[in-house]
């Protein structure tokens, strides 16, 4: 047993270590080596009917030219004022409206853009624009040049998903502002599709960290996962599931973010899973009840839904449901940290 006195004297002892930028250790070892992942982001759904009308505010108080980027964060309850929607990973909802620009600039961090509202918009990723409809996948890689704009004549918005966590938990950023407001198109829509989405690369071309395939359209996604839950047996925690790739390297689009799309028969319920890398959820098409740790949560399409580390989720579709979900496995898998658990 340790005394009274003993224990105040390791009080003023601490303090005094603090004098001397010193700590003792075994008073935080438990919480630096948890035995399992500890997340502080919370299970938490964001309903697409409620922001609509405040990104729409936005729209009628800001320009997408003075903003820069015209974005909602959406942010963990629990990592309020971080600008994170898991612990690692960054994600907001971008509103462009008719005849604007999104300025062109580039920075190291990786993102992603789920297309989720209104046709008519566009990205341009390295002097090729990319039009962007509904259930669209679409990356930028780091360091590539990218403006966005619009010729719709209705609001048009997008899911952004980005590594900015890690990148600032590494210090590593760097960015750049473009000189005009757009890039100059020096390539055609469609050159990165004819190059690298056919299965055929040129002898000289060398694996890339993203992929030069910089869009998957939703019509073939769809197509995709209609073709293989006619054909193959259904994975009883996750569902049918596609994953967009690098076709230079067979890995995820991005070195940093995996990213992919589920179906779910009417009715089926996964077995519970959970795995180390923190998540987000898109709900595409259909209904979804999930439970994610002890929380239930219903999905409808356009919601996201956010899932900590290692928090064990079940899924239960009501009518086909189709949903896109995104990760920070490949950092956890190039670290050799990754783990999952199908119970
Ligand atoms: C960014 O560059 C975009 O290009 C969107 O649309 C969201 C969030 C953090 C940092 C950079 C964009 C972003 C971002």
């Amino acid at each position: 047993m340790t005394s009274s006195s003993q224990l105040s004297e390791r009080e003023s002892y601490y303090s005094e270590l603090g004098n001397h930028s010193l700590a003792p250790l075994w008073a935080s070892l438990a919480r630096l080596v948890p035995p399992s992942p500890q997340p502080s982001a919370q299970a938490f759904a964001w309903k697409y009917a409620e922001i609509r009308q405040h990104l729409l505010t936005a729209g009628n108080l800001i320009t997408a030219e003075e903003a820069e980027r015209r974005v909602l964060v959406l942010e963990n309850p629990s990592l309020s004022g971080q600008s994170r929607i898991t612990d690692t990973l960054y994600a907001g909802l971008q509103l462009i409206l008719p005849g604007e620009v999104a300025p062109a600039h580039r920075h190291v961090q990786s993102a992603l853009r789920f297309a989720i509202e209104g046709e008519g918009a566009y990205t341009a990723v390295n002097g090729e624009r990319v039009s962007m409809s509904p259930g669209d996948f679409i990356i930028t890689p780091a360091w590539t040049w990218h403006d966005h704009g619009s010729e719709s004549s209705g609001p048009v918005v997008w899911l952004d998903g980005l590594d900015v966590p890690f990148i600032d938990f590494l210090k590593a950023g760097f960015r750049e502002q473009y000189e005009h407001a757009s890039q100059i198109a020096h390539r055609s829509e469609g050159e990165a599709r004819l190059r690298f989405g056919s299965g055929m690369l040129r002898p000289s071309d060398k694996p890339t960290n993203s992929s030069p395939l910089f869009k998957y359209p939703y019509d073939q996604t769809k197509a995709a996962l209609a073709l293989i839950s006619k054909t193959e047996e259904i994975d009883a925690h996750r569902g049918f599931e596609i994953r967009y790739i690098n076709p230079t390297t067979g890995g995820d689009a991005l070195p940093t973010i995996s990213a992919g799309m589920r179906l779910l028969p009417d009715g089926f319920k996964t077995s519970p899973y959970r795995s180390t890398d923190g998540s987000v959820i898109v709900l595409v098409e259909g209904s979804l009840r999930a439970t994610v740790a002890d929380k239930e949560i219903t999905l409808s399409p356009k919601d996201v839904l956010a899932i900590p580390a290692w928090a064990s989720v079940t899924l239960e579709a009501s009518g086909e449901t189709v949903l896109f979900n995104f990760s920070d496995a490949p950092v956890h898998q190039k670290l050799g940290l990754w783990r999952e658990e199908r119970s």
